[in-house]
């Protein structure tokens, strides 16, 4: 059976720009994980195309708690666009989003165009810096369901993300408390090395996976590492805190 990429596309960007669920496309069309990068490199570039410009890249399941959470078993990453980014202290609208749910997240700021697979020794001279983040994620798909094709042709969820204060890479991230805070309430709290044992091995992969599918990093780009611990459901009215040792906060608000 031949699968229309642009139809499936078209379904899950019609998703995003409406904040409605859609169903779980692998269901009823099965497709492999070549085929699920390629959908959503179709999804990005309608996002493109409507002047949303690409900022960075994501890597998601980057932890047991993240893959258990969710029930699946692999490394994923996707895009983040510019209309994704909330300043530190933001308020983001629920009603533009369908279910979305946070999670804190280490980032990273590149600082020349990243042309090989980094290892430890690369770190200072690809990257300028590093901070604590929140990501919000929102899934496509109805109650949040779906394999690992169908949450990688939606674009790994992808749908918010709010930057603290960034710190000189010199700054170690490695085996650092990490929580999220809801309403001042400690929500989950976690280690950084929970993350591929420390969040380096994550730009380490994404420069891997960059070069396996011909997605060039320029400089000024963001990476995010993938969450720590598992992700909350968010509601009007709650105050969103990540914090991280050594990193400072950022906290985005809920209409
Ligand atoms: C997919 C996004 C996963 C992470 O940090 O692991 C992710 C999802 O859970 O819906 O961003
Ligand atoms: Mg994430």
């Amino acid at each position: 059976m031949s699968i229309n990429y642009n139809k499936i596309a078209q379904q899950l960007d019609n998703a995003a720009f409406d904040a409605q669920a859609t169903s779980q496309i692998s269901l009823e069309t099965p497709f492999n994980l070549q085929e699920s990068y390629a959908i959503q490199s179709i999804v990005m570039s309608k996002r493109y195309l409507r002047g949303h410009k690409l900022v960075g890249l994501k890597l998601g399941f980057t932890s047991k708690a993240k893959m258990e959470q969710m029930g699946v078993h692999d490394m994923i990453w996707g895009r983040l666009t510019s209309d994704m980014q909330y300043a530190d202290n933001d308020t983001l609208q629920k009603s533009k989003f369908i279910h979305p749910r946070a999670e804190p997240e280490i980032a990273f700021l590149v600082k020349k165009r990243i042309d090989k697979i980094l290892t430890q020794e690369d770190l200072a001279t690809y990257i300028s810096s590093t901070a604590v983040a929140i990501e919000i994620i929102d899934s496509r798909y109805e109650n949040f369901k779906f394999s690992l094709e169908d949450v990688i042709a939606d674009n790994c969820s992808s749908a918010g993300f709010a930057l603290g204060k960034w710190h000189p890479i010199s700054q170690d991230v490695r085996d650092i408390d990490i929580s999220l805070k809801v309403d001042e309430e400690v929500a989950h709290a976690g280690n950084s090395n929970a993350i591929l044992g420390n969040p380096y091995e994550s730009l380490f992969a994404i420069s891997r996976l960059s070069i396996e599918y011909g997605e060039t990093i320029e400089e000024g780009s963001i990476i995010l590492a993938g969450a720590a611990t598992p992700a909350v459901f968010i509601q009007p009215g709650n105050r969103i805190e990540a914090s991280a040792n050594g990193l400072g906060t950022v906290v985005l608000n809920v209409s």
